[in-house]
């Protein structure tokens, strides 16, 4: 069986574009892969996180993750920093990647001109992705567009790996979403919605309550031509509000714009309310009875366990292959 992996990192509240973008993505090839989903809690700190808020986000990442769908005995989930070897590792890959290459990374140029501090750590994000996905030698990482080039530096890092010192990593490759996938802000429909963007208007989170759901849905930003049809370029707002409808009705795009192609804004954005809502208070109460059950720690033990032990192995193959050690 081939596999795939995935991870949401807790730098904020999950959002509607972890669920549908990430989460549900991987709920549906569950069943046809050996999944691993973990929460990447060493890449949140890229930028400062506060302790408590964050320790709280990874445990309420794992029971969003199984609320979702996500069924433990198909997935092997897990907590990144619970495993050492990913940083161990991470180590020699960065010592095997090119500043140039590094310095191509777009999503890296984005982040950091919009800061003051940048870390070091922001720039060597992509190195430690690369060692998330070579260290379980995963077939296949389900991706959005902008996390794309960062597989394809995985791959890159992995083939020199394997050339210099024998055959040791699987390349990976990245499985791309549609477009349809991609959720953008209700306020600001030609960015993506963002968990850790400043203005929570356009953001949905998972845990948003009803009545703020469907106010965020209701002053979503459309256009003034008043019909409703899917055009990403010229009618971003409503484009996302059917990719939205689509995605969690697991309907295409186009049959959603058919479904609204006579309604009026006000009625569309009822509609995706009474959808989104829909799902989300199943979530929510699903994520309540979670949340604080010992279950979950039972399965991050048992993803501990069964990580730590194919990691070590993988590790040890590099370190006996650099020539580390006695
Ligand atoms: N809006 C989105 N639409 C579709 N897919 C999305 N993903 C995230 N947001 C959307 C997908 O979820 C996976 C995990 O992403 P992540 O949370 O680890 O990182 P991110 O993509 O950087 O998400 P954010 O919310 O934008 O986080 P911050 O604000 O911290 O940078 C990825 O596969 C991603 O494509």
């Amino acid at each position: 069986m081939k596999k795939i992996l995935t991870g949401l990192q807790p730098s904020g509240e999950l959002t509607l574009g972890s669920l549908i973008g990430g989460i549900s993505q991987t709920v549906k090839l569950q069943n046809e892969y050996e999944s691993y989903i973990f929460v990447p809690d060493m890449h949140a700190i890229t930028v400062r996180q506060d302790p408590k808020l964050l320790r709280e986000r990874i445990r309420k990442n794992v029971a969003l993750y199984l609320a979702a769908g996500i069924d433990p005995s198909k997935n092997i989930i897990y907590i990144q920093s619970e495993n050492l070897y990913h940083a161990n590792l991470s180590w020699v890959l960065e010592c095997t990647t090119y500043m140039g290459e590094a310095s191509r990374m777009t999503q890296f140029k984005e982040k950091s001109s919009k800061k003051d501090n940048v870390t070091v750590g922001l720039f060597t994000y992509p190195i430690l992705m690369a060692s998330d996905i070579l260290l379980y030698d995963a077939d296949y990482v389900p991706v959005g567009g902008d996390q794309k080039q960062h597989v394809e530096l995985a791959r890159d890092i992995a083939e020199r790996f394997n050339k210099t010192y024998g055959d040791t990593f699987k390349i990976p490759e990245p499985l791309i979403r549609d477009v349809g996938f991609r959720i953008m802000d209700l306020q600001n429909p030609s960015s993506k919605m963002s968990k850790s963007s400043e203005n929570t208007k356009g953001i949905i989170f998972l845990l948003d309550d009803e009545k703020t759901i469907r106010k965020k849905i209701m002053s979503a930003v459309t256009d003034s031509e008043g019909k409703v049809y899917y055009d990403t370029k010229n009618k971003p707002g409503i484009s996302n509000l059917l990719s939205i409808y689509a995605a969690l009705n697991d309907i295409s795009v186009e049959k959603a714009e058919e479904q609204f192609k006579d309604y009026n804004y006000g009625n569309l954005k009822k509609e995706v309310s009474d959808t989104v809502v829909r799902v989300l208070l199943d979530i929510q109460d699903k994520y309540n009875k979670l949340i604080n059950s010992s279950e979950i720690d039972e399965i991050l033990d048992r993803g501990r366990e069964v990580t730590n032990e194919i990691a070590k192995k993988k590790v040890e193959e590099v370190f006996d292959k650099i020539g580390f050690g006695r």
